[in-house]
């Protein structure tokens, strides 16, 4: 068979970039290892950036995210016992919107039905071929059968643990890592929020994140050593832990109840560059992980799709190669900085032990100077509501 532009995965990364394609006319086939229920069963991201939502709009599939999407003008700093309202629309005039990426995912992918486009689910041995030629292919089997994928580009949209980076060659590709030694323990359960906005809480205890998906269905978080059991944490003792890494008032107020969903997530930064390879592109996770402290993983997701789309658009339309050339550079000045602000909200508002009592008093001098410089809460509020694509 033979598409235009093959695409690895079916997360946002792969089927946004597949709606927007479809757009303008451009065919794509997606190939995907897991099931569609296993798809749209992951709980992941909550925050979308303006800009993200923009994408979304242009795609066609922001209907359900404007009716049922919460807009929040600002975020509180909770540290020593008091809450510090950061006012994000004041200070950048933007805003952003709590949507879950699990009904991102949802709009993207029965879109994609109503359109009558390709996705095959389930597939393995996914592997890319002559992608330094002019004429890549993607072989991969499908319920037991061994197929053949001819396109003019592949779209490497596979996540971290996908088989796109792994085909651009050791000699080409250089990676950046940092791993924190620590996890983040989330727990969703169908209680209202505590606050109408998201509250970072840095404590001695450790960090905590009260964020929400709607006003009736919360999403709680709570930092946790790296090799920790979910096991280990029945719901009495997460909204115990919850309450005491709040300021009181605040904890005072959280409504426990039971959860439906409970995970643990390691925290890392990764980039891999260059993000792109002869006519293989990678988008999102395949090329870049941060940690989820600055709510940024599905937002760089949606930018590099908006520079790969933008740069297929002029293929497509002018026969130019300018803005694939360019993909791979673009995408990175903005992923660097994602990658220095999430790790900056990540070192300030975590516990380290291995940094010890000189580490805690500089994250304490820097949440004061937070809350009292009006620079530096611009710093933070321009960076949470997303710089400019
Ligand atoms: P995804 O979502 O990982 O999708 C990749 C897809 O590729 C498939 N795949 C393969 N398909 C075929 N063959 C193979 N061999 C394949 N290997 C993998 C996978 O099954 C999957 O369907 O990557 P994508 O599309 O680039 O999207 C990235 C986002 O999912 C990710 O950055 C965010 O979820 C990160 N993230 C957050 N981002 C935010 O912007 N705001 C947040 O508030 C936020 N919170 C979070 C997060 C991630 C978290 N976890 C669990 C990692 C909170 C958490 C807890
Ligand atoms: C979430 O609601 O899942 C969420 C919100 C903010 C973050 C990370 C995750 O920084």
């Amino acid at each position: 068979m033979r598409t235009q532009v093959a695409i690895i995965g079916s997360g946002p990364s792969g089927l946004l970039l597949g709606r927007l394609l479809a757009g303008i006319g451009v065919d794509t086939v997606i190939l995907e290892r897991v099931t569609r229920e296993h798809v749209l069963g992951r709980v992941r991201a909550g925050v979308l950036e303006q800009g993200t939502v923009d994408l979304l709009d242009h795609a066609g599939v922001g209907a359900r995210l404007h009716a049922e999407g919460l807009e929040h003008g600002g975020v509180s700093i909770a540290f020593d016992g008091r809450l510090h309202r950061i006012d994000l629309a004041g200070l950048t005039g933007r805003h952003v919107t709590v949507y879950g990426q699990t009904e991102v995912t949802r709009d993207l992918i029965e879109r994609r039905e109503a359109d009558g486009l390709i996705t095959h689910y389930e597939v393995s041995d996914v592997a890319l071929h002559a992608i330094d030629s002019d004429r890549p292919f993607v072989t991969f089997r499908n319920g037991g059968e061994d197929l053949r994928l001819d396109c003019d580009f592949v779209a490497g949209c596979d996540g971290y643990h996908g088989p796109s980076r792994a085909a651009i060659p050791a000699t080409v590709l250089r990676t950046f890592e940092k791993v924190y030694p620590l996890g983040w323990l989330g727990v969703l359960a169908d209680v209202p929020p505590v606050d109408h906005e998201l509250i970072y809480s840095h404590h001695s205890r450790g960090f905590a994140l009260c964020s929400m998906r709607s006003q009736a269905r919360s999403r709680y978080y709570i930092q946790c050593a790296a090799d920790e059991k979910v096991e280990d944490w029945p719901d009495d003792r997460f909204w115990d832990e919850l309450r005491r890494r709040l300021p009181r008032e605040v904890a005072e107020r959280v409504t426990a109840g039971p959860s439906f969903e409970k995970s643990i997530a390691l925290l890392r930064s990764f980039v891999a560059e260059p993000m792109r390879f002869g006519r293989l592109f990678l988008v999102g996770d395949a090329a870049h992980i941060v940690p989820p402290t600055g709510a940024k993983g599905l937002n760089l997701a949606a930018s590099d799709v908006h520079y790969l789309f933008a740069g297929l658009r002029e293929f497509y339309r002018e026969g130019s190669r300018s803005g694939l050339d360019a993909y791979s550079d673009k995408a990175l000045a903005r992923v660097w900085k994602a990658v220095r602000f999430s790790w900056w909200m990540t070192r300030t508002l975590h516990r380290f032990d291995e940094e010890g009592a000189f580490g805690q008093r500089i994250q304490e001098a820097e949440l004061d100077y937070l809350v009292h410089s009006r620079a530096a809460e611009t710093a933070l509020a321009e960076n949470y509501v997303g710089l400019p694509f």
